[in-house]
């Protein structure tokens, strides 16, 4: 049991990542961001563009627009081009908190600027949920809220700092969660601001 949540599964690491691992992490990943620039993905059936910019490392990368809606895809939907690889530096957080034996094939890239935020939503896209999501935060300090596995049930909120690592595995896995808001000028990881959420998945069945 957890101050934050009573699902199994759900685990906090406030700090986990030293002032170094998260300049290489951002580093790495603003690398990533030259060779797959970030994008507004489109909400399911009425096509209006999220606020957060996203864009993907590793195999598959996560998707949405109006047709299609949520799911993965191989390929930039703008360049075309295979997604770049999950770096290393990023992988060794896998390692140390998922506690699980295979590579993660999605590092997803949430880019928060100037009033972005996330509603309230299950990660469920995925084939196979015994693997957990990895959330490594960097920059902005942002308020997460998190509830149980029915949308109607009640949540709370807590503050995520650059640094901070989240795991939803177990019964946490399909917890409802979003990003209430991101408090501009809390830190100076990210050139020009703003926050990065990282999220390691697994998408099909080992
Ligand atoms: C964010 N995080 O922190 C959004 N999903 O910007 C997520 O949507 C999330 O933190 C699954 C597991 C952990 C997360
Ligand atoms: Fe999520």
């Amino acid at each position: 049991m957890d101050a934050y949540s009573s699902l199994d599964g759900f685990r906090l690491f406030p700090g986990l990542l030293d002032a170094a691992r998260q300049r290489r992490i951002a580093a790495d990943i603003l690398a990533v961001l030259e060779a797959a620039p970030d994008y507004h993905a489109a909400m399911p059936k009425t096509g209006r563009p999220m606020s957060v910019a996203m864009s993907n490392a590793g195999r598959f990368g996560w998707y949405s627009d109006r047709e299609q809606g949520y799911r993965y895809i191989e390929r930039h939907p703008v360049t075309d081009r295979p997604w770049p690889a999950i770096p290393d530096s990023v992988l060794s957080v896998w390692w140390s908190v998922a506690g699980y034996d295979h590579l993660p094939e999605c590092c997803l890239i949430n880019l928060y600027r100037d009033g972005a935020k996330m509603g309230l939503h299950q990660d469920r896209d995925e084939a196979d949920f015994s693997a957990p999501v990895v959330s490594i935060s960097l920059g902005d300090d942002a308020l997460f809220r998190l509830g149980g596995t029915a949308r109607r049930d009640p949540t709370r909120s807590f503050k995520l700092a650059s640094g901070d690592v989240l795991v939803l595995g177990g019964a946490a896995r399909l917890a409802y969660h979003g990003i209430d808001r991101v408090l501009p000028g809390t830190s100076r990881l990210i050139p020009g601001g703003g926050r990065i959420n990282l999220t390691l998945r697994r998408v099909t069945r080992p």
